[in-house]
């Protein structure tokens, strides 16, 4: 994330990773503030073989963009609720990515960081039968709460 201040809408991505159980790393990049750490970060992120990185950043949000630039993991963009334009201002700097370099871009907000966690054990699960249990498992839970739901009347 581009900020600490960015953690309450990631939170929830941290809560689908454990759950699936899907190894991750949590770190503050900035692209502006700390310019070194993020081309490092990117290297990094080679280095391991990482399957994804979820990037969330808020306002002029280049974190996703610089982080796809600098390395070929595939990046997954959490645009920010920012205070000033209610996030349009991160949704549009993070889809419109000029063609060549892309960043799969998400929802505005924690529901765009939940649905990154999920796409990036999607991917994962594309080579990982145990993953695809999990997430099969997962969405079977998800159907029975709303089949639990005392206003879900059945036909
Ligand atoms: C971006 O600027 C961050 O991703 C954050 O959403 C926004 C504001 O950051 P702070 O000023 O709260 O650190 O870099």
């Amino acid at each position: 994330m581009g900020s600490r201040s960015d953690f309450d809408t990631v939170s929830g991505a941290l809560t689908v990773l454990k759950q699936l159980k899907v190894a991750y790393e949590v770190r503050v990049l900035s692209a502006h503030r700390t310019p070194q750490l993020l081309s490092s970060y990117a290297a990094r992120a080679e280095q391991l073989n990482f399957s994804a990185i979820i990037a969330a950043a808020g306002g002029a949000a280049h974190l996703p963009g610089m982080l796809a630039a600098y390395g070929r993991v595939p990046v997954l963009g959490v645009p920010v609720q920012s205070r000033a334009l209610s996030g349009q201002d991160s949704l549009l700097s993070i889809v419109q990515m000029p063609a060549g370099i892309p960043v799969a871009t998400f929802a505005i907000g924690p529901a765009g960081a939940r649905n990154a966690a999920l796409f990036a054990a999607a991917m994962i699960a594309t080579t990982d039968a145990a993953m695809r249990e999990r997430l099969d498992a997962f969405r079977a839970a998800q159907t029975q709460a709303v089949l639990d739901d005392p206003y879900f009347e059945d036909e």
